[in-house]
């Protein structure tokens, strides 16, 4: 039967995504693999390329120069980026500079980005873009970490697919999204698959006992001891129940006293 519509239904409009980069080539792969190659063929996702190069009017084609006031590196000029990005841009577009002094991505920021309809993601190259980029050009600006890369086409990759993931359809399994790490707050919970046991190690008793409930508890806890472990920054922002301080304080106290190591 063919499933019609209710009323109220949605009519779910593709995420498009145009990506600013002087190196179009560095692209020819990733977007054609897992979730986002299957957001891309179901048509939830749209990546175009749009390269400042081909807006230069010079024989060169020029799309860099020296920093006035001197110094080291070349500056993005603003022109090529200005003229590739409107023409793109529509009044439903969020333009988006990527660099290391953005605001950092997070998975708050994908379910904020998988919202909107019309992302364009400037890469930035050399030692930065003209400042007026910045001030007169986009909406915000966004790094994935503290650390430097070559250009802003590696962040581009990252960011698309954290989106392509979130758009229903994009996963085959839809429960694993909703579980996923940061998806509340913490990381993930191990996880076992065949053997039982391997090389000597077992897989805990509890995945067995086919109690559902009891698996739910150990997951939940095994998630917070993780976080509190490894993340515990992330912990001051995850909403805890009584029960998850309860067990925390038990669990951890009891660490702290044994004087064992938080990971190895
Ligand atoms: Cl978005 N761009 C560059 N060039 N380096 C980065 C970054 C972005 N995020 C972290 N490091």
């Amino acid at each position: 039967m063919v499933p019609m519509s209710a009323p109220g239904d949605a009519v779910k409009t593709p995420v498009k995504v145009h990506i600013v980069t002087i190196f179009p080539e560095f692209f020819n792969g990733p977007f054609d693999c897992g979730p986002t190659r299957i957001a891309r063929e179901k048509g939830l996702l749209e990546i175009n390329l749009v390269n400042p190069r081909d807006f230069t009017t010079d024989a060169h084609r020029t799309v860099d120069d020296y920093p006035f006031g001197g110094g080291a590196g070349m500056v993005m000029k603003p022109e090529p980026i200005f003229l590739a990005v409107e023409s793109v841009r529509t009044p439903a577009s969020r333009v988006i500079l990527l660099s290391p002094q953005g605001e950092r991505f997070n998975q708050d920021t994908a379910h904020r980005f998988k919202q909107l309809p019309h992302l364009i993601l400037i890469c930035g190259r050399y030692k930065g873009v003209d400042e007026r980029v910045r001030t007169m050009l986009i909406d915000e600006e966004v790094s994935i970490g503290d650390y430097v890369l070559a250009g802003g086409e590696a962040a581009a990759v990252v960011i698309v697919e954290a989106i392509a993931r979130l758009l229903p359809g994009a996963v085959g399994d839809e429960d694993s999204v909703a579980t996923d790490s940061f998806a509340q707050g913490l990381l993930d919970a191990p996880v076992y698959t065949r053997p039982r046991e391997f090389r000597g190690a077992t897989v805990p008793e509890v995945l067995f006992s086919g109690n559902h409930a009891a698996v739910a508890t150990w997951r939940r806890q095994q998630a917070l001891l993780a976080t509190a472990r490894r993340r515990p920054d992330l912990l001051q922002k995850a909403t805890l129940t009584p029960l998850d301080r309860e067990f925390l304080q038990k669990t951890l106290g009891k660490e702290a006293s044994n004087g064992s190591q938080n990971e190895k």
